[in-house]
């Protein structure tokens, strides 16, 4: 009885307040995509420590954000199954409260990363109160577990320096990949456009917007701040598109009417696995 007493008197006392810097961080990773592995293993590998739809918070401590990690997909499976395994055991040593929601644009009309991006975040915040959003592609593996998947006080680009990319940023305002703005800071834009359909231009479509907010943005370093991409071609009906460089000049009148406020699709399926929330979207692409 003495023991039971001793652990409710422990339960009782509120939680503290995560640390600043997470204390159980490892530095460079290890990160290889040569082993397959199927969404079982992972379930396995990092299932037990997941609540259903790939969410977790700290047991400890109250963590410093809720973190919506936002991903856009379409026939990528052996992609989420490496950035399920990796990025689960790194996001809890970071004691992040969080949530995967990775959306998936049905059909094969043109893909639309950007749309999917802002679907993401308003499906997300239907389900809990998210202060942070990091909006990731599915094929890049942070290789240094400092990089935190946090946002700050200004929009922040976290992959800086990218295997593919030889390490170095390809030009200095570039912002693809894996960002996070703060639901505040992404309002502020009014989210990502949803006029940009096939491969290309919407991240800078957002560098402007947010430019043109008066933001800038922040970086991890480059030691801090390395990735790894699974090498991959082009996917099918993601073709370059040549408007999409055209449109970079309309961004600044664009902002208001393009985005969060002009959001319009429809659900089509919600699936809850151990790892991940699985949302299917129509993104009413052009016949
Ligand atoms: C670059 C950018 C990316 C985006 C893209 C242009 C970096 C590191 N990456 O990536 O953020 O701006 O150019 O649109 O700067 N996807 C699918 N299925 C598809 C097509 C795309 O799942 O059929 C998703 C997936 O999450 C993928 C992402 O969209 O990682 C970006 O597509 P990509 O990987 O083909 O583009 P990439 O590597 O040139
Ligand atoms: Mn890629």
């Amino acid at each position: 009885h003495q023991n039971e007493t001793a652990t409710q008197a422990t339960s009782r006392r509120p939680l503290e307040p995560c640390p600043d810097i997470p204390p159980n961080l490892q530095g460079v990773l290890r990160v290889e995509f040569r082993t397959n592995r199927t969404l079982e293993d992972v379930r396995q590998h990092v299932g037990p420590l997941l609540q259903q739809g790939g969410r977790y918070k700290p047991a400890n401590c109250v963590a410093k954000q809720k973190v919506a990690i936002i991903i856009p997909f379409r026939n990528r499976y052996e992609h989420l199954n490496h950035w399920l395994h990796y990025l689960h055991p790194i996001l809890i040593r970071q004691q992040l409260d969080y949530g995967v929601y990775v959306i998936n644009q049905e059909g094969d009309g043109v893909f639309n990363r950007a749309k999917l991006m802002n679907i993401g975040h308003n499906e997300a915040l239907k389900e809990y109160d998210y202060e942070c959003f990091v909006f990731s592609d599915i094929d890049l593996v942070p290789l240094n577990d400092r990089n935190l998947y946090r946002c700050s006080d200004k929009p922040r680009h976290l992959s800086v320096a990218v295997d593919k990319f030889n390490f170095l940023l390809p030009y200095n305002t570039i912002f693809g990949g894996v960002t996070a703005l703060s639901r505040e800071q992404f309002l502020k834009v009014n989210g990502f456009s949803n006029t940009f359909w096939g491969w290309g231009g919407e991240d800078d479509d957002l560098y402007r917007r947010i430019f043109f907010r008066g933001m800038s943005i922040s970086r991890p370093d480059s030691i801090i701040g390395r990735y790894k991409m699974i090498k991959h071609g082009r996917d099918v009906h993601n073709d370059p598109n040549p408007h999409n460089v055209q449109k970079l000049e309309e961004t600044y009148y664009n902002i208001d009417r393009d985005g969060l406020s002009s959001l319009s699709y429809a659900v089509m399926e919600i699936r809850k696995d151990l790892c991940h929330t699985f949302i299917t979207v129509d993104v009413q692409a052009p016949a």
